[in-house]
């Protein structure tokens, strides 16, 4: 049997990967050393900015909930394509549609936000069935977008857990031509016959706090990386909420460095 993809290094597996965008962001993991995401939940243009350009060097991928942003309006998004391209990161805009296809459709395309016209990756509940993958990927594949499916949460008390979440992996299987992945807290599919190669990317990431007063659970990057075979760590508050830019560059490349260093275990090259 073939190795499980938990094992292979990011270079590999992008080498295999059909999908151009789960191609590009192994590619550029591999290359940048980094499996870090960080959310950058402020609420102001300029902020969102200057921490992008500031985080760039250390992220593989940058999330964004833009519809929290006050001032919002295109020159954000064009100026966070450009320096996706500079740093060479990608842009998940963590929008958890949850409606029937036709109505995620327009979210996705139109509107104010217009997401799909500059978010390279971006989230759905299975919640609706099937066709709200289909829906968004009428709109999404043809830019060459790729989608992720919530198969679990990380705050207490989700009810995205046991029967709903091997369902959510059924429906991602269904739809590989699109869905590269999951936001989840396990490597819930890895059967290790290298059938398909499914992302895991996971928030609820802190090395100093357990939890907030909301319901948010923390977990180390080793716990994610090594114990639960994720790929890619999701870190908000725990570096944007630094004091300064200079301690918020040292925290994203202290977690950088955790996340890395979890990965060069888990795939038994570290030192
Ligand atoms: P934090 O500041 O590291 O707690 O932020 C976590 C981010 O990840 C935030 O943008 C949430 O909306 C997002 N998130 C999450 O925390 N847990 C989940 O299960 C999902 C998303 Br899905």
């Amino acid at each position: 049997m073939a190795p499980s993809f938990l094992t292979q290094t990011y270079s590999e597996r992008a080498k295999v990967n059909d999908n151009a965008c789960a191609k590009k962001l192994l590619e550029l993991m591999d290359k940048k050393k980094t499996n870090l995401s960080v959310a950058i939940d402020v609420t102001k243009k300029d902020d969102i900015i200057r921490i992008a350009d500031l985080l760039g060097p250390y992220i593989c991928v940058l999330k964004t909930h833009i519809d929290i942003v006050e001032d919002f309006d295109m020159e954000l998004v064009e100026t966070l394509k450009q320096l996706a391209q500079k740093h060479e990161f990608l842009i998940f805009e963590d929008r958890k549609f949850a409606d029937i296809g036709n109505t995620v459709k327009h979210q996705y395309e139109g509107g104010v936000y217009k997401i799909a016209s500059w978010s390279d990756i971006t989230n759905a509940h299975p919640i609706p069935g099937e066709g709200i993958i289909k829906g968004l990927k009428e709109v999404g594949l043809p830019l060459n977008r790729a989608l992720l499916l919530l198969a679990e949460m990380s705050s207490k008390g989700t009810l995205a857990k046991g029967q709903y979440t091997l369902d959510t992996i059924e429906m991602a299987k269904r739809n590989t031509d699109f869905v590269i992945g999951f936001i989840g807290q396990n490597r819930i599919y890895d059967n290790g016959d290298n059938s398909q190669d499914f992302l895991y990317l996971t928030p609820g990431v802190g090395l100093e706090t357990k939890g907030d007063s909301l319901g948010q659970q923390y977990r180390t990057p080793h716990q994610v990386i090594v114990e639960s075979g994720c790929d890619i760590i999701i870190v908000g508050r725990g570096v944007y909420g630094a004091k300064d830019d200079a301690e918020i560059k040292e925290r994203a490349e202290k977690y950088r460095k955790a996340g890395w260093d979890a990965y060069l275990e888990r795939i038994g090259q570290s030192q």
